[in-house]
């Protein structure tokens, strides 16, 4: 597998080697080396099909993205600009994609000398959250309207509907060990759809957004600078809250979103102050009022929302997320809770509906 695949692609060099990059939880993804030292390496991706399932749709909007910030960067004289946006390569039929009759891959340029951190410290989270308010301003002028490439992605009404739905259905007999879980996400539910009420309402707006904002999804340079947003197959509209909190979940967090021992998570203060320091200075150009004084709200929604995605994924027997054992995504969804507690307490932001 993997160089059959590339020769479909309009690529420089010779395939030395193909080989798996990365931990994503939904595409497989693989770095392809070639043998000439200059010419580019590049990466290749099993687009997950069940998942996103117009792949039009997806690398329309991926196209559209990256071409817009590619001429933001020419326009301001920015240079480097193969390290700074991503670059798709056409297959033979001219698309960014390539169908072999199973499956739907897709190629693009490995950036060289990058680094992805699992982790980060206050200083790159500062520069992360000016570039992901950069990330959005320089998407808040696209003229065209994005499709949804999972449709409801970052909806709390629509996430806590499937989770009713996996209860009911209770496809891997797990309902009845889970009480726990479902009674206290149940108490928080009102307060975390405020978003969809006020959307409704005309007072709260959509901009297109990443929607994906996990700390492994930024790369950065050897000096450890910046470079660029990866995993693009989430841009779409969302509320800002998508960028600004999934990106605390993952950095702010002292433990792995999937940490056994929920001891070690705790939601670390100084990152969260850093990254919010440094997103509204790329980002206040364009936020309103309204959306900035949720930001401590849209800290606690990821956590939230995660917990009852992986929740339902455990209910529904492990459909949508790759696990590495059973009861990972049950894992998953006590450490997401367990840091959703730890950002009410350090935020002092539980509004829990008692009956
Ligand atoms: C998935 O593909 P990856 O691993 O970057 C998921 C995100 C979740 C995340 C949890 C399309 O992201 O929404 O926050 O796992 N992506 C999709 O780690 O569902
Ligand atoms: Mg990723």
């Amino acid at each position: 597998m993997g160089a059959e695949i590339v020769g479909h692609f309009q690529i420089e060099g010779t395939v030395a080697k193909v080989e798996p990059l990365g931990n994503g939880l939904i595409n497989d993804t693989y770095k392809v080396t070639t043998t000439e030292a200059d010419k580019p390496d590049y990466v290749l991706q099993r687009i997950n099909h069940a998942i996103f399932q117009d792949v039009d749709l997806l690398q329309h909007n991926i196209e559209v993205v990256t071409a817009h910030i590619r001429r933001k960067l020419i326009e301001s004289g920015t240079s480097d600009i193969d390290r700074k946006v991503l670059r798709f390569i056409p297959a033979e039929s001219g698309k960014t994609y390539y169908f072999d009759g199973t499956n739907y891959w897709r190629m693009m340029v490995f950036i060289p000398r990058a680094q992805t951190f699992e982790t980060v410290n206050a200083a790159y989270s500062y520069d992360a959250g000016k570039a992901f308010g950069h990330f959005q301003a320089m998407l808040a002028d696209l003229p065209e309207t994005l499709g949804e490439t999972i449709p409801n992605f970052h909806n709390m009404e629509f996430r806590l509907q499937q989770l009713h739905e996996a209860m009911q259905a209770d496809a891997a007999g797990r309902v009845k060990d889970m009480g726990y879980y479902l009674d206290e996400l149940e108490k928080r539910a009102s307060y975390m759809c405020q978003a969809e009420r006020l959307y409704r309402e005309g007072k709260l707006p959509k901009r297109i957004c990443h929607c994906d904002t996990k700390v492994n999804n930024m790369m950065f340079d050897e000096n450890g600078e910046v470079l660029c947003v990866i995993d693009l197959d989430t841009v779409m509209p969302s509320f800002i809250f998508s960028d600004y909190g999934d990106f605390l979940r993952t950095a702010a967090n002292t433990a792995e979103e999937d940490e056994p021992d929920l001891q070690k998570i705790g939601f670390n203060t100084e990152i969260y102050e850093a990254f919010t320091h440094g997103y509204l200075e790329s980002a206040s150009t364009f936020l309103t009022p309204l959306e900035k004084d949720l930001l401590p709200y849209a800290v606690a929604l990821f956590p939230y929302m995660q917990c009852v995605r992986f929740l339902a994924d455990y209910l529904n027997g492990d459909t949508y997320y790759k696990i590495r054992y059973p009861e990972h995504n049950l894992v998953r969804t006590r450490a997401q809770f367990r840091l959703l507690q730890c950002v009410e307490e350090k935020l002092l932001i539980c509004r829990i509906d008692h009956p």
